[in-house]
């Protein structure tokens, strides 16, 4: 089987294609990846004499088509993933999330090419702090960001060309990920880096703010199981029921690395900051039987600490333009 992965040179993707080199000796990948400030083509170092890397961006018609043409299955990871990069400037996010879906949409409608979708939590909106009520694959559509108003609407892109068109194709919508390969301006690796750096981590607003947290390596075996047992035209509900406020997720990785769990500054919040993520993934559970291997936030973000203890190399180049582009907005 030849697949295509989009956006496997950033965190979720690469993690992907190293998990698919690892599991499954009969598939061959091939990245489409733009190296955008956010990819990095060493991420895929290990598995790079197995995996086939084409540099490109998926709003080319042209590229994605001949790319398209030579897979029997397209992964579509590529997009603007940052809340705060899309509150300054939304529209690489609009051409990458909604373009680039468009053009890998007509892509695989021409060519007949299976397609998974991945997608974000964020598209349901937010849930009150004090609210049981999950996400479930019947929440309406509510996003409050470009960001993820862009993927909302790459994803109705997706049922529609499903629909209409009859294009092979299922959706995930996925909470927070952890893990390796994890560019350092998002929440977690910014935290490690902070205190490898000796720099106090930086807690917006309140910090009551909850995700609900997942190792991406469950997430990419969920997309896998969606991928070899999903029902077309359906959307799963990615979740391993991580849910952590903010201030919490601080206060252990401080503890995890040896440092007073006090030790943080509270910094500007974000403007129109969700309060709370939280995923229903039965339908993931009880019609594929898929189950998560992480199942303690605590082992799982000490393995991560490790990660980025033992790879410096990795992230220190993107480091200190990630913090000036904080300290513009006291953040
Ligand atoms: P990331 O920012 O780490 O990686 C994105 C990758 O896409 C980068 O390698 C970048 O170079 C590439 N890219 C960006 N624009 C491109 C373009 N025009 N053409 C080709 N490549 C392009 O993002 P991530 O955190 O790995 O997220 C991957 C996907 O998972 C996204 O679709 C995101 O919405 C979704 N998601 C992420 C999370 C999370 O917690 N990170 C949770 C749920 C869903
Ligand atoms: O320094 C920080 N301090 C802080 O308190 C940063 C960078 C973030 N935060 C807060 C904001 C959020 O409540 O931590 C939480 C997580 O922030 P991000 O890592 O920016 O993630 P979030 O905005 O929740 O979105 C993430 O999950 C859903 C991914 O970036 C998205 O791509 C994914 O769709």
């Amino acid at each position: 089987m030849r697949v295509l992965v989009t956006g496997g040179a950033g965190f979720i993707g690469s993690n992907f294609v190293h998990q698919t080199v690892r599991e499954r000796p009969d598939v061959h990948v091939t990245v489409l990846d733009a190296l955008t400030y956010a990819g990095d083509e060493r991420s895929l170092d290990p598995v790079a004499d197995k995996v086939t890397f084409a540099k490109g961006d998926i709003a080319d018609p042209d590229v994605v088509d001949r790319l398209v043409k030579e897979s029997d299955l397209v992964v579509h990871f590529a997009a603007e993933s940052h809340n705060d990069n899309s509150l300054h400037d939304p529209w690489p996010f609009v051409r990458t999330n909604v373009i680039g879906t468009y053009q890998l949409l007509e892509a695989v409608r021409r060519h007949d090419v299976r397609y998974h979708h991945v997608s974000t939590d964020e598209v349901y909106g937010d849930l009150e702090l004090d609210d049981p009520a999950k996400f479930t694959p019947e929440t309406p559509y509510n996003p409050s960001s470009p960001y993820s108003a862009t993927k909302a609407s790459s994803d109705l892109l997706v049922r529609a060309w499903a629909r209409s068109f009859g294009v092979r194709a299922t959706i995930s919508n996925c909470s927070n990920n952890y893990g390796p390969y994890q560019h350092v301006e998002k929440f977690i690796p910014r935290q490690i880096t902070n205190v490898i750096d000796g720099v106090r981590p930086k807690l917006y607003g309140t910090g009551e703010n909850v995700r609900d947290w997942i190792h991406v390596e469950d997430h990419n075996s969920a997309v896998w199981s969606i991928i070899d047992k999903g029902r077309l035209g359906e959307t799963y509900l990615i979740g391993a029921d991580g849910e952590k406020d903010n201030k919490t997720v601080i206060e252990l990785i401080l503890q995890l690395m040896g440092q007073s769990p006090d030790a943080y500054d509270h910094v500007n919040d974000r403007p129109g900051h969700d309060l709370r993520y939280a995923i229903d993934a039965t339908r993931l559970r009880t019609e594929l039987g898929w189950e998560p291997q992480y199942t303690t936030f605590e082992d799982g973000l000490a393995a991560t600490i490790d990660w980025y203890r033992a790879h410096e190399a990795w992230w220190r180049p993107q480091k200190d333009a990630t913090e000036a582009k904080y300290a513009v907005l006291g953040r």
